[in-house]
């Protein structure tokens, strides 16, 4: 069937008959949410027609794709990302308007799929989007949670999570195959079997897939994403039901859906629980067979594997698929160990998102033993072979045998999933240019030293669809009135705003921009959250999770000490610039210090945000439950982006390239996707300050003494003492105040108080430039211009050049 026509008339006929016959209601009954999920439908209807031709296209020619096996999809809304891809914008917008409807309001009725923690599973949302983009046939694998990460509300200024029921209302952009459900199996025991193991599991579940159509941008490509919900088997319920306990079969339905039903809120460090390991089991085993079983033909030979399919592996979580395909070819296959092997190497590659040890995961072998009995002696075999691969290259080096080990002995025996998949994979990625020299040079030396050639770099990017395009209409009009659309798709193109950066008039238009976009956040924070901002002060920005080595504390030490030196009388007033600080970040619900921080945020700007003396000139803004949906309100508007990390510890941060393309300047480290951000905009249009990387290890390995920081700067020890003086806690010196207080002065990990000096001179020649507005949209529009590597389309382009060796395809 073909698609609906590109017209006002037929947009209109499919949303009135989604109302009445979807729906069931008549248009003048008709609820907000009910034409929200009509609308949404009738765009479904639209890209439908597309994706089943290139569903059918790519069953014709055996095209290789690409798989991105990943535990999280932070998608944000998805009305006007399909509206925009499918070209509806204007036909719905139109159509609406006819029927008397309010485009915004049905907006505001979406409530977005929040199914990751932040950076990495935003990444991928972004991936999906450039993939299809790109054209290249693909699908991304995952879970779909019926809890997604919590939501954020503030009592007392202390966090408090609830939880994020976002399928309550209807879920319009799924589509549920249960007749394609996957059992997966776990626990049990393994026998021999002839030449051979068998596994006998104890338990099982099944894996119902939830398709979403992921549209490429007017391209007509709709590609992919496969979420994965937990069921009980039937056979499960059977057997209870007619042993007669019913009530014991219903808990037992309950057991089997727990799998998907919550996404695990942790940002850095992973806990190592038993359901966290049966998620990542559940979504690759099902994964794995469905693209082997349902996608490939049925009699497809699976030597050629690699012809077919690349797996990439979004950071650790879904790395027990290494384990799994073996499994499926040795054990049910009868192939030969090293055949298997070969396959499998090549159609695995790891990414890694982190330099923090703590985050790196392993799963203790008695867990796994239990969980998954055969995957372990899999998981042995391969570091057996390995380990001997290794000890024939450096004889006698038994100490780095036991470094580069799979299986850790200390403090308990455990399998490390970054050794693995190093290990399994054909290619490991770091993603910035620093973070993958510093995987190859400190986390994963030993092994960049095997195999050189394995480890590579794909620096992130973020679709300019999403975080320029939709959520900066107003810079959106404006860049392409100067140099045409073709940046939307091909973002280097920015770089023709370059000499606009010398033109008065373009300047002046690009300020009415942010003046406009500053405008809708203050609207959006009223709405909202009841939050007001100061007037049209400098916005100066710091979203991202909360989390000690990104120093939201050092923001918190520059803010109390602006104030503390306007109370204390000894700065006028006047000689500070009006900012509003706005903060969104969710603290992992058990990290006890971030959210104390947090705690102290709120403190902090309740104090500031009360005081008249202060109106207008600063204020602190922390709207709870910082989302995509919020993020694309929020980055248009800003002047100043923070990206203030220890240097060394940020992978590459993802935030810091929306705020550079929505034409913010960046105050920031030499840190993650700063560095590269910095070397194209130029140091003149970036505030770096703070240790280098070497600078902050020689530190840490001198011995960091923040005592010293603290007793030799007075405008650092009176901001400190004032935190501690419980001047923002009601008197309260203990609590966050104490709390915070000693962490930074005692033994902080992430030398804070080491950066403060030149941070604070930073922000001075922040305030400076400032001043000069003609000298900083100067720079504002070179951000924009000098950004666009950035795109995530580039990174595809690169994951396709450096890993996947697979091609865009012709699918017309
Ligand atoms: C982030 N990692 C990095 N992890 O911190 C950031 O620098 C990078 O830009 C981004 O990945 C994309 O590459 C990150 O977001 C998580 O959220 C994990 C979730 C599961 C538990 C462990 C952390």
């Amino acid at each position: 069937m073909a698609a609906p026509d590109h017209t006002v008339e037929a947009f209109t006929w499919h949303f009135l008959h989604e109302i009445n016959f979807g729906q069931g209601v008549d248009l003048y009954r008709a609820s907000a949410n009910d034409k929200y999920l009509a609308l949404a439908r009738t765009v479904r209807h639209y890209l439908a027609a597309r994706w089943l031709v290139n569903l059918r296209h790519q069953h014709e020619t055996q095209s290789k794709s690409v798989a991105y096996l990943s535990a999280e999809f932070l998608l944000g809304p998805q009305l006007e990302n399909n509206l925009l891809a499918a070209g509806l914008e204007d036909i719905a917008a139109q159509s609406l308007a006819n029927l008397g409807i309010d485009i915004e309001e049905l907006r505001g009725v979406e409530v977005e799929p929040g199914l990751g923690n932040g950076g990495l599973g935003r990444l991928a949302a972004c991936f999906i989007d450039s993939l299809a983009t790109l054209n290249v046939p693909s699908v991304g694998y995952g879970i779909r949670y019926e809890y997604g990460i919590f939501r954020q509300t503030f009592v007392d200024g202390k966090q408090v999570e609830k939880p994020d029921n976002w399928l309550a209302m209807g879920s319009p952009w799924e589509i549920a195959h249960p007749e394609n459900a996957v059992e997966v199996t776990f626990g049990g025991h393994v026998e021999d079997e002839g030449e051979g193991r068998r596994w006998v599991p104890a338990w099982s579940v099944l894996g119902v897939p939830y398709n979403y159509m992921v549209p490429g941008y007017l391209n007509g490509r709709v590609n992919t994403l496969r979420l994965w919900s937990a069921e009980a088997t039937k056979a499960f319920d059977l057997k209870i039901f007619n042993a007669g306990d019913y009530a014991q079969a219903v808990r037992a339905q309950t057991f089997a859906e727990n799998i998907s039903k919550v996404l695990y809120p942790e940002d850095s460090t992973p806990q190592g629980k038993e359901l966290r390991l049966q998620q990542q089991y559940f979504f690759v085993a099902c994964s794995l067979r469905d693209f082997i079983e349902t996608v490939l033909p049925e009699d497809y030979d699976l030597h050629r594997l690699p012809e077919r399919i690349v797996f990439q592996l979004n950071d650790t979580h879904p790395v027990i698929a290494v384990p799994e395909l073996m499994r499926l070819l040795v054990d049910e296959r009868g192939w030969d160990w090293d055949e298997a092997w070969a396959v499998t190497q090549q159609v695995f590659a790891y990414t890694c998102h982190t330099l923090l040890p703590e985050a790196l995961e392993v799963w203790s072998v008695e867990l796994l033993g239990r969980l998954l009995p055969r995957h372990l002696e899999i998981i042995y075999r391969i570091n057996e072979e390995f380990l001997e691969k290794v000890r024939e290259a450096y004889p006698g080096d038994e100490l780095r045998v036991r470094r580069m080990s799979i299986v850790a002995e200390q403090p308990e025996r455990a399998i490390r999933m970054a050794h693995l998949a190093t290990v399994a994979g054909h290619k490991v990625n770091g993603v910035a240019e620093l973070h993958s020299q510093l995987l190859a040079d400190k986390v994963l030396h030993d092994f960049a030293e095997l195999w050189p050639e394995k480890f590579t770099n794909v620096t992130n990017g973020v679709t300019p669809r999403r975080f320029v395009r939709l959520a900066n209409p107003s810079l959106s009009g404006l860049i392409t009135e100067a140099i045409g659309d073709g940046w939307v798709t091909d973002l280097e193109q920015l770089r023709r705003l370059e000499p606009l950066a010398e033109d008065a008039e373009f300047r002046r238009r690009f300020r009415e921009v942010k003046a406009l976009n500053k405008r809708e956040l203050a609207e959006t924070l009223w709405v909202r959250d009841g939050l007001e901002l100061a007037g049209d002060a400098m916005v100066d920005a710091m979203v991202k999770r909360l989390h000690e080595y990104k120093r939201q504390s050092l923001k918190l030490l520059h803010i109390v000490s602006l104030y503390e030196g306007i109370s204390s009388g000894r700065v006028p007033l006047e000689s500070v610039t009006p900012r509003t600080f706005v903060f969104g970040a969710k603290a992992a619900p058990g990290y006890v210090r971030a959210k104390e921080t947090i705690e102290l945020i709120n403190a902090v700007g309740r104090t500031i945000n009360e005081d008249p003396a202060l109106e207008g000139r600063l204020k602190v803004v922390f709207p709870p439950n910082y989302n995509v949906t919020l993020a694309e309100r929020l980055i248009p508007a800003a002047d100043l982006s923070e990206q203030i990390s220890l240097a060394g510890k940020e992978a590459s941060g993802t935030g810091n390239m929306k705020f550079a393309l929505n034409g913010a300047l960046t105050i920031g480290t030499d840190d993650g996707a700063n560095v590269e951000i910095r070397q194209l905009v130029g140091d003149d249009n970036f505030f770096l300050f703070g240790m280098t990387e070497p600078e902050a290890a020689a530190l840490q390995s001198k011995g960091y003494e923040p005592g010293e920081y603290y007793e030799s700067d007075p405008q650092l020890k009176a901001a400190l003492d004032l935190i501690a003086s419980g001047a923002f806690t009601e008197g309260d010196r203990g609590g966050a105040a104490g709390s915070i207080f000693s962490s930074l002065t005692e033994r902080d990990r992430f030398m804070a108080l080491a950066d403060f000096r030149s941070y604070m001179d930073a922000q001075a020649r922040v305030e400076e430039a400032y001043a000069d507005h003609e000298a900083w949209s100067r720079s504002a529009v070179l951000n924009v211009a000098r950004s666009g590597f950035f795109s995530s389309d580039r990174s595809i382009r690169d994951y396709l050049d450096r890993i996947w060796g697979a091609d865009p395809v012709d699918h017309s």
